[in-house]
C-alpha cells in the first residue's frame, strides 16, 4: 500500500501533526531497514560505542522491532534527534518510530497526534547538583541557574515546581545532553535537571561522579516509551506487541539463552503462543510465527535489556524499582498473549 502523508494544521509550536496512512510496516519491509529515531547520545539509553555501534536500552527496542519485522536486529538506521527535532522527524515520515526517552503526555498524543505504544521506563524528573553547592533539597534552589533542555516536559515541570514553591530560577537553555553536561561541569548552571534516569546516565560519565548528588525530590511523572504516528494502527501494533513480547518473556522466564529450547519444549501454552509454536499471533500482526522469538533473541527479554544497559551492575546503576515486573510489585505488566 502506498503511504500518503497528509499535513495537518500547524500547532503554535510548529510541531505539526501529520498523519501517515497505513503502510509503515510495508514500507519497512520493502526498504529492508527500520528508520529508528534515537537521542543524540545518552549512555545506557542510546549512544554509539567505541566501534560506532549504537547501544542502549532504547536502542534495544529498535533492534527488537527490526528483528521481529526484518529478521535482522542490525537492519536499523539510527537517526539521532534532539528534544527539539524529534517530533518533526517522526511526523514528517523521516522516522518509522521514535525510541528516545520521550514522555507520554496528553498533548503529545492528542495535539501532536502520536501513539505511544507503551512505557518502557517509568521515570520522574530530578535535580543534580555539585556536592560543593551544599544543597540538600530542590526547595533550597531559590535564585539558582538551571541547565534545561528545550522542548521538553522538563522545562514545563521546572516552571510549575518553582512557582508552586514560590521560588525563582534562571534558565540556561541547552539543546543536547552533551551540551548540558558540559555547561553544568563548567559551572554555567548550579543544577542540571532532567529525567532522573538521564541524570544517572550523565553522572556516570563524569570523571568524579561522587562529587555530584541527585537531590531527593522527584517532581513529575515521566512515563517514557516508544511512539509512532497516529493513523497507522497496524504499525503501532507491531511496535507495541514487540515491546510486550520482551516484557512477557521476562515474566515467563524466556531469555535470549533459552528461547530456542523453550520454543521446542515448553509445556506452558502462553510461552507456546508467544514463541509461535501454537496459534497464529504472528500472522495476525502481518509477520511470521517466529517474530517474537527473534525479538527476544536479539537483545534478551525486558529484564536482560534493563540489566545489560542501565541496571545495577552497570555504571548507570539503576534499580528496577517501578520498572520491576508486576509480579515483583513493579509496573511492568504486559497484556496477555492470546
Ligand atoms: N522525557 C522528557 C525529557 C527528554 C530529555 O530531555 N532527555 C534528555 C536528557 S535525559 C536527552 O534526551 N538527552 C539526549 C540528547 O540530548 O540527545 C521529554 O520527553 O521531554
Amino acid at each position: 500500500m502506498k503511504k500518503t502523508v497528509i499535513l495537518g494544521a500547524l500547532t503554535v509550536a510548529g510541531l505539526s501533526a501529520t498523519a501517515a496512512a497505513a503502510g509503515t510496516l510495508d514500507d519497512v519491509k520493502t526498504r529492508g531497514k527500520l528508520n529508528c529515531g534515537v537521542s543524540t547520545g545518552l549512555v545506557g539509553f542510546a549512544a554509539p560505542d567505541a566501534n560506532g555501534e549504537w547501544k542502549g536500552f532504547d536502542v534495544a527496542v529498535c533492534r527488537a522491532v527490526a528483528a521481529a519485522v526484518l529478521g535482522d536486529p542490525t537492519a536499523v538506521e539510527f537517526i539521532p534527534t534532539t528534544t527539539k527535532t524529534r517530533f518533526t522527524a517522526l511526523a514528517s515520515g523521516e522516522l518509522d518510530m521514535l525510541a528516545r526517552n520521550t514522555t507520554w503526555t496528553f498533548s503529545r498524543d492528542v495535539d501532536l497526534k502520536f501513539t505511544f505504544v507503551g512505557v518502557n521506563y517509568y521515570d520522574g524528573q530530578g535535580f543534580m547538583v555539585p556536592k560543593s553547592l551544599g544543597v540538600s533539597s530542590a526547595k533550597e534552589l531559590d535564585g539558582a541557574t538551571v541547565c534545561i533542555q528545550t522542548g521538553t516536559t522538563t522545562e514545563l515541570n521546572l516552571a510549575d515546581f518553582f512557582r508552586a514553591n514560590n521560588i525563582s530560577y534562571e534558565p540556561v537553555p541547552i539543546e543536547t545532553n552533551a551540551e548540558g553536561q558540559q555547561q553544568y561541569l563548567a559551572g554555567a548552571c548550579d543544577t542540571y535537571t532532567t529525567d532522573a534516569s538521564g541524570l544517572a546516565s550523565t553522572r556516570a560519565t563524569f570523571e568524579t561522579p561522587g562529587d555530584h548528588v541527585l537531590l531527593p525530590e522527584i517532581i513529575s511523572k515521566e512515563p517514557l516509551g516508544p511512539l509512532v504516528r497516529h493513523g497507522d494502527d497496524e504499525w503501532a501494533d507491531v511496535v507495541r506487541w514487540t515491546m510486550n513480547a520482551l516484557m512477557t518473556a521476562e515474566e515467563l522466564d524466556v531469555t535470549s539463552a533459552n528461547v530456542t529450547e523453550m520454543a521446542a519444549n515448553t509445556g506452558n501454552p502462553e510461552v507456546a503462543r508467544l514463541l509461535g509454536t501454537e496459534g497464529t499471533l504472528g500472522e495476525m500482526l502481518g509477520l511470521d510465527a517466529d517474530w517474537a522469538m527473534r525479538a527476544i533473541a536479539a537483545g534478551g527479554n525486558y529484564g536482560e535489556v534493563f540489566a545489560k544497559n542501565i541496571g545495577e551492575e552497570t555504571p548507570i546503576g539503576l534499580a528496577r524499582g517501578l520498572n520491576g515486573q508486576w509480579t515483583d510489585g513493579g509496573l511492568i505488566y504486559s497484556p496477555p498473549f492470546r
